[in-house]
């Protein structure tokens, strides 16, 4: 595995203001003296281009030792070019239009083959387990990539507290499907609402995170306020936005993004650099933010750069077959 699939290991500190991650220098600087959280206002490039935004809530988090040591894609590039077709294709679209997404109140149903069914409030979240900063890749399947800061913490802490029982083999997330706010429901290019799942043994892994926040900050709404799921390892589309409803079932989710093309995507969707999409090739991709289309084309690593935390969890699997 190449150096730049190493997981960081970064020392506790406190979060990184968001706009230390807009800004190089700052960044060398704050490495040098460690970081130091200081509240920072809404000023900036960022939330002029971030238009639909969050309710902006600083959040406090630990930096985690899962980070990559890779430079985060400034704040404004990961709010404004964004996947969530809820409100519209374009990469555009999101910031554009998610402004009509009413995140409070919220709660998230967590349900089915579980002892302890709950229905988690918004605030309830946010407090639910201490909140940490994990900056992951997020690949896209697209072939672009971005490094971003997110805060939150393992998706287990919720596993944990519902108690699956044995027969849950899987993990079903269910988004927000409502078309007085959401005008990309009109169209038909996916079934809503927004399906995604996971093997309820990649749900538990650590790295799998409950995302709340990022750049130091509640969600903003292209990125999926007020809460979704990561999953560094797998292309970006499995890690749904906005959830509503989670549920432990016995059979494999029938998943969107599957039941709309499933010979382009699988119920896995791992990265994976020789499996290619049926109409392009999945070796290369291209870092938002770097210059060049075609120039620096960052090979793409096996399992997102994650391999030695997740490989384990395929043994025995062929994923040529089960892409
Ligand atoms: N509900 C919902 N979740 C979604 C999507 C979507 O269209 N709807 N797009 C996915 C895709 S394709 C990607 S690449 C990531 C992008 O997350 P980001 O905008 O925070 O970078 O969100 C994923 N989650
Ligand atoms: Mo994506």
């Amino acid at each position: 595995m190449s150096k730049d699939a190493t997981i960081g290991r970064i020392a506790p500190s406190e979060i990184t203001p968001r706009r230390l991650f807009d800004n190089r220098r700052a960044i060398l600087r704050a490495g040098a003296a460690g970081l130091a959280y200081a509240p920072l206002g809404l000023g900036g490039i960022g939330s002029a281009l971030a238009a639909a935004g969050g309710d902006g809530t600083k959040l406090t988090a630990a930096r985690s030792a899962l980070s990559t040591m890779e430079r985060p894609t400034t704040y404004a590039d990961a709010t404004s070019y964004n996947n969530f077709y809820e409100f519209g294709t374009d990469k555009a679209d999101p910031a554009r239009y998610a402004h009509t997404l009413k995140i409070r109140p919220w709660t998230v149903s967590v349900e089915g083959e579980v002892n302890r069914p709950k229905v988690f409030d918004i605030d309830e979240l946010l407090r639910l387990a201490p909140l940490e900063e994990r900056i992951y890749r997020l690949r896209c399947v697209e072939g672009w990539s971005m490094v971003i800061p997110w805060v939150g913490y393992s998706f287990a802490e919720i596993i944990r507290r519902v108690e699956p029982r044995g027969n849950a083999k899987f993990v079903e997330f269910t988004t927000l499907a409502d078309a007085r706010q959401m005008p990309g429901l009109s169209s038909e290019v996916l079934q809503w609402p927004y399906v995604e799942g996971l093997r309820i043994d990649e749900a538990s892994h650590r790295l799998t995170l409950l995302a709340l926040g990022v750049y130091g900050e509640t969600l903003p709404r292209q990125n999926g306020a007020p809460v979704r799921i990561v999953v560094p390892w797998k292309y970006g589309f499995k890690s749904a936005k906005s959830i509503v409803r989670i549920r432990f079932v016995e059979q494999q989710p029938i998943t969107s993004w599957n039941r709309t093309a499933p010979y382009e995507y699988g119920f896995y969707s791992n990265v994976n650099p020789e499996v290619d999409h049926p109409r392009w090739s999945q070796a290369r991709e291209r870092r938002i933010g770097e210059d060049g289309f075609l120039q620096n084309r960052r090979k793409t690593l096996m399992f997102n750069g994650y391999g030695a935390e997740v490989a384990a969890l395929y043994g025995g699997m062929d994923l040529r077959r089960q892409f």
